[in-house]
């Protein structure tokens, strides 16, 4: 019943299931797994598809032949075990020449080489047929303000994107460009912190119908938010390209959990908007196991993901079906529509009446709304006694 299938599009990144659990303080715990050998592990668990960064198939050094050697075989395995490449994005964050961003680094010739290493990896992923490109800016920022004036970034940032869009136009690609925010980790502030200031970048494009936005749980939970908020007005916008799916204790360090395992209820509200406008995009788990894990460890933890979202599908449903709950949005929703001569459009008649109008506050002020009744309705739906 909770087996995930092709339609329900779940993904993770070959960066992902492939973690090997190294950590600022610790050394790897689980032995690197080749490309091949992750997709033959995502398709057992019931995956429908791989994402990747350039340098988690190519590595940074490899030569034409290396490359070419490596793509082969990595599209044999996806030919082999039906997984398809949906989404594809650069690696503009491990090489030390990334140190003080990529677009946005001071020096010209960092900024040109990413520029050029996002042209190839967007060549690559085009090859793989990825149709969202994802733009992670993870060293796009600062430790200190006195390196960098946040204009001259914004600037650079613009520039960056405006060429690459130009580049994709150019070579005919079909490919949309999802930016990922993030607030901090591993810079110690990042540019365009969240998903909503994400969104009011994109409109200062040149080419804006074609970059949307990949927000992801975490970082919104990172930065003390919620994330169901800027998921809906990412939709909202026509933007909700993507979407990476994990869970975060807010005010810890980026842990990248389980999709669901700390924070049930936002994830529940999460799957059931996804679900309820008919989100069509990937469900990207961009997470890992814990370190605590081997490789049947890390199935776990994938199968995991892809569970608990089909689990939380059903209980949406549930949720949606539900007499009692329903009865009382009904009651919490109701509009006798008296007010709808007031209100948009907007007329001068319109204004004068609202003027003159009366209402009583203090009644308004005193009617109890019910809302704690729905939750606990919600909160006894999903501990499984409704
Ligand atoms: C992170 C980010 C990354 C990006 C990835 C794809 O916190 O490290 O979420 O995992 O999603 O680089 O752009
Ligand atoms: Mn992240
Ligand atoms: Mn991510």
């Amino acid at each position: 019943m909770y087996e995930p299938k092709p339609e329900h599009k779940f993904t993770f990144g070959l960066w992902t299931v492939g973690n090997i659990g190294r950590d600022p303080f610790g050394e790897p715990v689980r032995r690197q797994l080749s490309p091949v050998e992750i997709v033959y592990l995502l398709a057992e668990v019931g995956a429908y598809g791989v994402n990747l960064h350039d340098n988690d198939l190519v590595p940074i050094d490899a030569t034409p032949a290396e490359r070419d050697k490596i793509v082969t075989d990595f599209q044999q395995a996806l030919a082999d075990t039906g997984l398809v490449v949906p989404m594809a994005t650069t690696n503009l964050f491990t090489d030390p020449a990334f140190k003080d961003g990529a677009f946005t680094a001071n020096d010209p010739q960092v900024r040109a080489f990413a520029l050029q290493k996002t042209m190839r990896a967007i060549d690559l992923g085009a090859e793989l047929g990825a149709t969202t490109y994802v733009f992670w800016g993870g060293r796009e920022g600062t430790e200190t303000d006195a390196s960098k004036n946040p204009l001259d970034a914004g600037k650079r940032m613009r520039d960056a994107l405006n060429f690459l869009c130009d580049y994709v136009i150019d070579q005919g690609y079909d490919l949309k460009f999802a930016l990922e925010a993030k607030p901090n980790e591993p810079r110690g502030d990042i540019y365009l912190a969240t998903t909503g200031a994400m969104l009011a970048f994109i409109e200062t494009l040149d080419h804006p119908e074609m970059v949307g936005v990949n927000p992801e749980v975490a970082h919104e939970f990172m930065a003390g938010l919620n994330f169901l908020h800027h998921v809906a007005q990412a939709w909202d916008s026509g933007k909700l390209f993507h979407i990476d799916l994990n869970d975060q204790a807010f005010g810890r360090y980026d842990q990248d959990f389980r999709f669901g395992s700390v924070n049930l209820k936002s994830a529940f509200f999460l799957v059931k908007f996804l679900e309820d406008v008919g989100y069509g995009g990937s469900r990207h788990f961009d997470a890992h196991a814990y370190r605590t894990e081997d490789y049947e460890g890390v199935k776990d933890f994938a199968r995991g993901c892809m569970r608990t979202y089909l689990i939380l599908k059903e209980k949406a449903a549930q949720w949606n079906a539900d007499p009692e709950i329903q009865a009382l949005l009904t009651e919490i929703h109701a509009d006798d529509g008296s007010t709808a001569v007031y209100t948009s459009p907007y007329t001068p008649a319109k204004a004068t009446a609202l003027k003159e109008a009366s209402f009583d506050r203090v009644a308004l002020g005193q009617r109890g709304l019910g809302y704690e009744r729905l939750d606990q309705l919600t909160i006894e739906l999903l501990l499984g006694v409704r």
